[in-house]
This record gives C-alpha cells, sequence and structure tokens, in this order.
C-alpha cells in the first residue's frame, strides 16, 4: 500500500533542460539520496534506471520521459511526496516535454556549467512559461574544465529572464569544486567524500565574503520589493526574517516572478540534497496552482475543478505506453477526486465508458498496485483500450473536457517497406501502437507510390523508431532515404461543385454538393463549415461530406502530400429521395475538393527551422557564407567570449548534412542546433524541382 499523502505536502515537478545538460543524472542522484535506490546507475555506463529503453542506454540519450515518486524530508521541513518525471532533451522528442509540461506543477531547468543557456534549454523554459509552470535553475556540472558560475547566470539573464536570482553559490569550480554556501543562512557546505553523504557545514570562506554579501543583498532587496511589510522593515534598517523572506520568495516562484539559481555537479554527487531541499521549499502543490479548467461537453459552459478529493472525477490522459508485460499503460495526471480500481469512468472526449482495470504507480518501467490515484497525483491505469493522449477522464455523471495537449507536427519522413508478408502484417500492427504513444509519430500512404511512408520530427526520432521496430516487434524492413515532409494548401478562395450520381436502373447513387475551399492563416490545420439551409442536403449526409473532404486533403494535387491550412465549407447541393447514401456524398466531396483545389493556386508548404550555429569568430564569415547559399535568413549574431552565436531561419531541406558540413568548414570546432519553426510556401523554381523528383 502506498502511504497516503496531505496535497500540501506533494510535488509533481518535471527535469528539463537541453540534450545532455544532466538531467538524467540529476534524477539518478534524486533516486540515490532519497532512498529510492542504493547505487548510482550512470547514463554514460547504460545504467541510469530512468534511461530504461535499449535504445537509451545504449546511446545515452533519454528518449521517452519517465516517471517516478520518491519521499524527501527537507532540513528544517516535513515528508514531502515527489512525483518526478525526467525528460528528454533531444529536440526530436520534444512532444515528452510539452505533455509532461502540461500536467506538472513545477520543474526543474538544467544548465550546464560551461555552456550555460543553450537554444534547448531556451526552448524549454518558454514551454514552462506557456504553461505556467513555475521553474527552479540548477547549474550542473560544476566540475567540469570551464565550468562558470557567473557567465552562466549573465546567459540566464541575457537569454530567459533577468528575474532570476542566485541562492548559493559554489565554492571553487571546476576540479577545485568543493562545495555550496546557502545565501540566506550565510553558510558553506563542504562535501567530504565521494557519494557526497558527508557534508560539513561551516562559516563562508574568506574570500567568498564580500562576493557572497553582494549576491545576497541582491536576493533580499529583490523580494522585499515585492512585500510592503518587508520592504518597510528593511528600510527601517533591520533585516526581516529568513523564514518571511523565503515565504515571500516561495510565492514569487509560484506566480513565475522569480527563478531561484542553485548550482552542484550531478555526477560528482554535490548539490543534490540541497536541490531536493529547494523543490520542496518553493515548488508548489498541486494546491497552490491555479485549478484546472474544462468545459461541459457539447457547450461553452466554463467549468473549474479544484485540487480536491471530494470533488468529481477529472483526470488527464497525457501518455500512452505499450508495456511488454500489462500491456497498454495510460499515463493520467488527476486533477479532482479519487479514480478507484475497478470502477466506470467517462472518456469525455470520445464519450466512451470503461471500466478501470489496475492502477499503477511507475518507477522507469517498474510498476506497483496500488487502489487509487487522488486528485493532484500522477500514475497510470491499465487495460482501457479507447484513451489516447490529450483526453479527458471522469466521473459519467460530471461530464468535463479539459484542455487538450497540442504537439507539433512532424516534418520528416521516410518510405518504409516491409521485406516480406508477415512483415507486411506485423508493420501495420507495430506502427499503429506506436502512433498511439507518440503523437508526432504519423504514417500514410503515398497514392502515387503506394509505399508506407512514416513522419517525425527528426532523423533520431525515424532512427529510433525504425530501430523499435525490428527489435520490438520483430519487423524487418527497407527505409529509404530521409526526405522533407512537405505539404500542400491554397492560395485563393474557389468554389467547387462535386457530383457522384448513377441512376441507370436498379437502385442508384446521388451525391452532390457545393463546396467553397478558402486558404487559413499557416498552421491552422483544417475547418470544416456547415452552412447548409432549409434541408437541401438532410442533416445525416453532413459528417459524411466532411469525411469525404478529409480524405481527398490527404493527399494534394502538385506531388501528393498532405494539405493543410484550408477551410471548407459545404453550402448547397441536392440529394435524392431513394438513391441519396452517405457513401455517394463523400464520394461527391472528394471529387469537389480535389477539382477545387486544382483551380485554388495550389502551392507547396516546406518545414522552416531555427538554427543556432556557435563557431570560434575566424570562421563566421565561411560559416555564414555557406548559410546564404542553403537559402537561410539569417537573423543576427551574438558574442559569446571569443565564440559566435548565429541566429537564422533555414529551409529543412537545405539541412541535410549540414553538421558535416559544418565541422569540415570549422576545424571540428563549431556546433549546430535546430528546431521546428513554421511551414512557409516554396519558391516556385525550387517548388518545380520538388515537384519534378517526386514525379
Ligand atoms: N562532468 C560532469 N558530467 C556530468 C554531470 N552531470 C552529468 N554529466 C554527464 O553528462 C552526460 C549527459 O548526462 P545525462 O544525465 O544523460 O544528461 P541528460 O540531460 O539527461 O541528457 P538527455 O536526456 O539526453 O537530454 C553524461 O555523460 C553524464 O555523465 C556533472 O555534474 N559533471
Ligand atoms: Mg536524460
Amino acid at each position: 500500500m502506498v502511504e497516503e499523502f496531505s496535497l500540501e505536502k506533494t510535488r509533481n515537478i518535471g527535469i528539463i533542460a537541453h540534450i545532455d545538460a544532466g538531467k538524467t543524472t540529476v534524477s539518478e542522484r534524486i533516486l540515490y539520496y532519497t532512498g529510492k535506490k542504493h547505487k548510482i546507475g550512470e547514463v554514460h555506463e547504460g545504467q541510469a534506471e530512468m534511461d530504461w529503453m535499449t535504445q537509451e542506454r545504449e546511446r545515452g540519450v533519454t528518449i521517452t520521459s519517465a516517471a517516478t515518486t520518491v519521499f524527501w524530508t527537507p532540513q528544517g521541513g516535513e515528508k514531502t511526496r515527489i512525483n518526478l518525471i525526467d525528460t528528454p532533451g533531444h529536440i526530436d522528442f520534444t512532444a515528452e516535454v510539452q505533455r509532461s509540461l502540461r500536467v506538472l506543477d513545477g520543474g526543474v531547468v538544467v544548465f550546464d556549467g560551461v555552456a550555460g543557456v543553450e537554444p534547448q534549454s531556451e526552448t524549454v523554459y518558454h514551454q514552462a512559461e506557456k504553461f505556467k509552470v513555475p521553474l527552479i535553475a540548477f547549474i550542473n556540472k560544476m566540475d567540469r574544465m570551464g565550468a562558470n558560475f557567473y557567465t552562466d547566470i549573465d546567459s540566464i539573464h541575457e537569454r530567459l529572464t533577468t528575474h532570476a536570482y542566485p541562492i548559493q553559490l559554489p565554492i571553487g569550480a571546476e576540479s577545485d569544486f568543493k562545495g555550496i554556501i546557502d545565501l540566506f543562512h550565510r553558510k558553506a557546505f563542504i562535501y567530504l567524500d565521494e557519494m557526497g553523504k558527508e557534508i560539513k557545514e561551516e562559516e563562508i570562506p574568506t574570500d567568498l565574503k564580500n562576493q557572497a554579501e553582494k549576491f545576497r543583498h541582491n536576493l533580499i532587496e529583490a523580494i522585499v520589493e515585492h512585500d510592503e511589510k518587508l520592504m518597510s522593515e528593511y528600510l527601517a534598517g533591520q533585516e526581516p526574517e529568513i523564514s518571511e523572506l523565503k515565504k515571500v520568495l516561495r510565492q514569487l516562484v509560484i506566480q513565475g516572478k522569480m527563478m531561484p539559481i542553485l548550482c552542484g555537479s550531478a555526477l560528482k554527487n554535490k548539490g543534490v540534497q540541497l536541490l531536493l531541499d529547494a523543490i520542496c521549499e518553493y515548488l508548489p502543490s498541486p494546491l497552490e496552482v491555479p485549478p484546472v479548467e474544462g468545459f461541459v461537453p457539447g457547450s461553452e459552459e466554463k467549468q473549474i475543478k479544484h485540487a480536491d478529493f471530494k470533488e468529481p472525477l477529472a483526470a488527464l490522459a497525457f501518455k500512452i505506453a505499450t508495456d511488454p508485460y500489462v500491456g497498454r499503460l495510460c499515463y493520467l495526471r488527476v486533477y479532482s477526486g479519487i479514480l478507484k480500481a475497478g470502477s466506470y469512468i467517462l472518456n469525455a472526449t470520445t464519450k466512451n465508458k470503461e471500466r478501470v482495470g489496475r492502477i499503477v504507480q511507475m518507477h522507469a518501467n517498474q510498476r506497483q498496485e496500488i487502489q487509487e490515484i487522488r486528485a493532484g497525483d500522477i500514475a497510470a491505469i491499465v487495460g482501457i483500450k479507447n484513451t489516447t493522449t490529450g483526453d479527458t477522464i471522469c466521473d459519467p455523471d460530471h461530464p468535463i473536457i479539459l484542455e487538450s495537449i497540442e504537439f507539433p507536427e512532424p516534418v520528416i519522413s521516410v518510405a518504409i517497406e516491409p521485406k516480406s508478408k508477415p512483415d507486411q502484417e506485423k508493420m501495420g500492427l507495430a506502427i499503429s501502437k506506436l502512433t498511439e504513444e507518440d503523437p508526432t509519430f504519423k504514417v500514410r500512404t503515398d497514392e502515387e507510390t503506394g509505399q508506407t511512408i512514416i513522419s517525425g520530427m527528426g532523423e533520431l526520432h525515424l532512427e529510433i523508431i525504425v530501430d523499435r521496430l525490428n527489435r520490438e516487434f520483430n519487423v524487418n524492413a527497407n527505409v529509404g532515404q530521409p526526405r522533407v515532409a512537405y505539404k500542400e494548401t491554397i492560395d485563393s478562395l474557389i468554389e467547387s461543385e462535386g457530383k457522384y450520381i448513377h441512376q441507370s436502373g436498379g437502385r442508384g447513387q446521388y451525391g452532390h454538393c457545393w463546396l467553397r475551399l478558402e486558404p487559413l492563416e499557416r498552421g491552422k490545420g483544417f475547418e470544416f463549415v456547415d452552412e447548409i439551409k432549409g434541408g437541401v442536403i438532410p442533416r445525416e449526409y453532413i459528417p459524411a461530406i466532411k469525411k469525404g473532404i478529409i480524405e481527398a486533403m490527404d493527399s494534394g494535387v502538385l506531388a501528393g502530400y498532405p494539405l493543410v491550412d484550408m477551410r471548407v465549407a459545404v453550402y448547397d447541393g441536392s440529394f435524392h429521395e431513394v438513391d441519396s447514401s452517405e457513401a455517394a456524398f463523400k464520394v461527391a466531396a472528394s471529387r469537389a475538393v480535389r477539382d477545387g483545389v486544382q483551380r485554388a493556386n495550389p502551392i507547396l508548404l516546406e518545414p522552416i527551422m531555427k538554427v543556432e550555429v556557435v563557431v570560434p569568430e575566424k570562421f563566421l564569415g565561411e560559416v555564414i557564407g555557406d548559410l546564404n547559399s542553403r537559402r537561410a535568413q539569417v537573423q543576427g549574431t551574438k558574442n559569446r567570449g571569443q565564440i559566435k552565436l548565429i541566429d537564422a531561419f533555414v529551409p529543412l531541406g537545405e539541412m541535410f548534412g549540414y553538421t558535416t558540413a559544418l565541422r569540415s568548414v570549422t576545424e571540428g570546432r563549431g556546433s549546430s542546433t535546430m528546431e521546428f519553426s513554421h511551414y512557409a510556401p516554396v519558391p516556385r523554381n525550387i517548388q518545380e524541382n520538388i515537384i519534378g523528383n517526386k514525379k
């Protein structure tokens, strides 16, 4: 039986950062110091418990976020239960970060003590901001050669927020990194043993006293500014009680107005206990975050749900995983009420009623059976069939739909061909399981070539999928070269008639509709509008018309890429008492779309990537020249010491092989990162080429 915990003493937190900042290493230390594990597993030795997938262990990279639950009693505080999610840093797995942030109450953003704020840490920081997830910062790797706490702080101020204040300072750096100063209490903690368990508390070293006083002063001034009572004490020359200052800081963190900065070295076992203290001290409990909002299904009526066991159940499914032992696992964050094993629930998104089988608490890929999940908690249910990521699970008598989770569109694709007939069968099943798990993994059939095309967020993402198909699902397949996932859209408004009429003897076919196709803003996807009045087309055929439109949009007229960013309205048509059918209207609508798109100035869209290149100054000219030849729009350059940062937007199609090219131009000293930004029209001449190649 899992201990019951008051909500006040519960934390739901995520660890987020740029790739390789040390998130998993920090998580492993958390498992160790909280006593969940007695031995530390290292990422680079393929032993980290939170990186449990074979592919993660082989590559030393986190791919899927892993959850666990630990207990920690902070200095001078009460035992607290922490639900922790370790997220991946690689941009290809950004969906894992997004879905985690959507259900978490707080986060720790980890920085590399040498590199400071890196592009992906900027991205996750802004995602956290968007989901209103308060953060504390942990500057890790203080033991590494070149680690510099103070330039890291500058980079946080410059790139993320000026409202970030250290509450600790490091003692020494690089191989001399010895301990940590607690600014509030004016204390130094010196780590004596390798495992970081013997800690000596002492005076701040003399040579750091001035520095510590300066930062302490800044911290306190920043805090009292937000509290009138403390401010007047402070102005009267009296320093407020530390407990009072911490209380205000806690509120500021929770409101997203301030980010405390801590430091340490996870690998060398320094600073993690203090980080755990800070998680309990400054990050919110489920009671301290705004209640979740939703609406009553089928209406616009808003509803809020408080973190309260007594309210009706409301929960969000944020992750589906296939477990080799128990089958389909559905991870839930319960916002209100209690979900009990064996009870009946409503999936308000799909309107399905289902019975909850077993409930399990997850620790990486291990499960512990529990009887219920309470408001404010995270756990998984086993054996639920018709629920996917983003669905709301609720009390059948009190339906509510919570805001779903939005995911980015896949930008890269490969053709995949099973080697034999049995492989073909297995592949279909495997792909449908994988698409259930991963909302950024899509599959479609190319109408012209008949090939199966899988798309994802990047080359690594697809490589991992193909590897899983092979090893987990035993599918042997040939895989093509990665290609850009283009899209098609229209550039002008058009009206289009679609007919499917056969009336020669016996029961005929009669479907007839008029559609208006209209371009939508980039990224808006597809909108369907029903403008039929006076029953020119009977109600029951409208869903079939919508289906026909969606089917036709699967494959555009230029080169067979999916059509997006279109509003389609059905505004007229006719029907026949006997001969009309859903099938006939579906075909009519598909025809109207195909014909209309031809005349509506179809254009090809390509993914544009936000690229950051880091190079030593002397290569700047050459690197920019090379970027320009790749149709880049260089946004600007910045200095970081002797190093230059170049920001640019570059079409994905021009970025294949860039890492290698950059390395050869910069004698191996340049590096780059990219992430998807938006879709934009392909220039005419290049469009011709792409279409030509496809054909
Ligand atoms: N020197 C030093 N190395 C560290 C420290 N923390 C982590 N590392 C190393 O950095 C590498 C990456 O660490 P991970 O913990 O896998 O980083 P991550 O942020 O989880 O990476 P992804 O999940 O792939 O984004 C590993 O080789 C770690 O051993 C540290 O404090 N000091
Ligand atoms: Mg990791």
